[in-house]
């Protein structure tokens, strides 16, 4: 094996594996939870029934990676030099194998990432074949689909080389390379769809942030803002609809490239990635009607409640199992309190931030009215001079492929099975609550 990160994850699965045996082995019959039929019907909200080590969400205190919180990964990672963020390829390996990386182990990364980045000039050529009007997500999702036909572990299945065992080498194999071609896939998008398809050749130079921010064509402090985006965005534990679609296309030992394009299309919805495109939207909406003017707490209320009693949802606000402000939220706001205090969008959002929650509250049905990631993640993106609101899901689909592909190699190396939940008619479930 030649890299250090591969040789640290084989020896921190073969610690790990003895673990999970003796848990399905000796304790498989021991009781997790109860499920009742409000978790049936209601996206099985709260029903424990995956496992991961990557991340883990806590409904008061938000993410942790491997047991450190936003401000402690940040501050634990080793930063690019000239950059007040880490490297992205230091967070996957302390996603991979739960440490922090010293300099050196980065830096292999790093070129080991540099080696694998180029993308097949047919998946330009596909891209390019689009519609003009195609959504930047379902170009995502196209490329990385595009590129499948390049698996290895396909390759090294069809040949009868794979067992339970070795299974997550071909697997960290297609994520690596994936991985390192999403940046060099996203910028091309954006450039192709955007800019005229003026494409700017990568730097291999630079590390993954300070590369995809020179083929967007950004000036500094963008590269910083990529890194803390690709980091925020990475992981959420495993429930969420990309990360667990990731999961479950996975678990049918559909590679990772089937397997990520698919968390791609369910990050795509407006009720989970696609917010931060909707909360721009609206923002624009408000905009729009305040001739530029910053609203008054009392002008965005009626713009709240108006979108409420229309029956829409405010993008940005509420979650799933967060139970306050998300911290991601508050990463980004912190970032937009030093770098554009003054910004108009910024003010825009901070107004938002003050008058929703209560009147979500005031509605009542909302479980959370705290704001997640993707209220402030576009004003950042505007202010650097990305203005086209559609490719920010692209932005988190970068972010959120270096957790689920760190999932996704677990999953092989633990052996985790094919996911098949059982499912019941609404007659049995009537039969079960003892409806006549
Ligand atoms: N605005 C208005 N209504 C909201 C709301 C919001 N921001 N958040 C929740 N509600 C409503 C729900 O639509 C639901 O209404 P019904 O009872 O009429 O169906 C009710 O409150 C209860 O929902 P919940 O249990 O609090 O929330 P869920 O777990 O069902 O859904 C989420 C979570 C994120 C989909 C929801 O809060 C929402 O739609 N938010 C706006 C979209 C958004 O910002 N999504 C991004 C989330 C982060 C991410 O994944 O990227």
């Amino acid at each position: 094996m030649s890299n250090s990160l591969k040789i640290k994850l084989k020896e921190k699965i073969d610690e790990w594996r003895p673990r999970t045996t003796r848990l399905v082995k000796e304790f498989g019959d021991v009781k997790v939870g109860e499920v009742n039929i409000g978790q049936v019907i209601g996206g099985a909200r709260g029903v424990k029934s995956l496992v991961t080590d990557i991340s883990y969400l806590d409904p008061m205190e938000g993410i942790r990676f491997r047991g450190f919180t936003i401000p402690e990964t940040m501050e634990k990672l080793p930063k690019v030099p000239g950059s007040e963020m880490p490297y992205v390829e230091g967070f996957f390996y302390l996603l991979l194998t739960g440490e922090i990386p010293t300099q050196k182990d980065v830096e292999e990364v790093a070129d080991e990432f540099n080696k694998r980045k180029d993308v097949p000039e047919y998946v330009f050529n596909m891209l390019k074949a689009l519609p003009a009007d195609s959504h930047p997500m379902a170009m995502l999702s196209a490329g990385i689909v595009a590129m499948q036909r390049e698996s290895v572990f396909v390759k090294e299945y069809e040949a009868g080389n794979l067992n339970k065992d070795n299974m997550w080498e071909a697997t960290y194999e297609d994520g690596l390379t994936l991985l390192a071609r999403l940046p060099r896939l996203a910028s091309f998008i954006y450039r192709l769809k955007y800019k005229n398809g003026d494409i700017i050749p990568a730097d291999p130079k630079l590390d993954m942030g300070g590369n995809f921010a020179h083929m967007m064509g950004i000036k500094k402090p963008y590269d910083d803002v990529a890194r803390m985006y690709f980091i925020l965005h990475s992981d959420h534990e495993s429930g969420n609809v990309s990360a667990h679609t990731g999961h479950l296309v996975a678990s049918a030992l559909s590679d990772v490239y089937y397997s990520i394009s698919a968390m791609i299309n369910g990050l795509a919805g407006p009720l989970h990635g696609l917010a931060n495109q909707e909360v721009l939207r609206w923002l624009q909406g408000v905009m729009g009607q305040m001739q530029g003017k910053v609203p008054t707490e009392d002008e965005m209320k009626k713009f709240v409640w108006d979108t409420l009693n229309s029956g829409q949802v405010i993008p940005g606000f509420g979650h799933a199992v967060l139970r306050k402000t998300d911290p991601r939220y508050m990463a980004q706001r912190e970032f937009c309190l030093k770098h554009l205090p003054d910004d108009l969008l910024f003010k825009y959002v901070d107004v938002l931030y003050k008058v929703t929650p209560p009147i979500l509250q005031e509605q009542g049905k909302a479980k959370n009215p705290w704001p997640n990631v993707d209220a402030q993640s576009g004003v950042i993106q505007w202010y650097y001079g990305l203005t086209e609101y559609d490719f920010y899901t692209v932005l988190f689909g970068v972010g959120r492929a270096l957790g689920v592909v760190s999932n996704i190699i677990w999953d092989r190396a633990l052996g985790y099975p094919i996911e098949r939940p059982k499912s019941l008619t609404t007659a049995m479930l009537e039969d079960i609550a003892g409806i006549k």
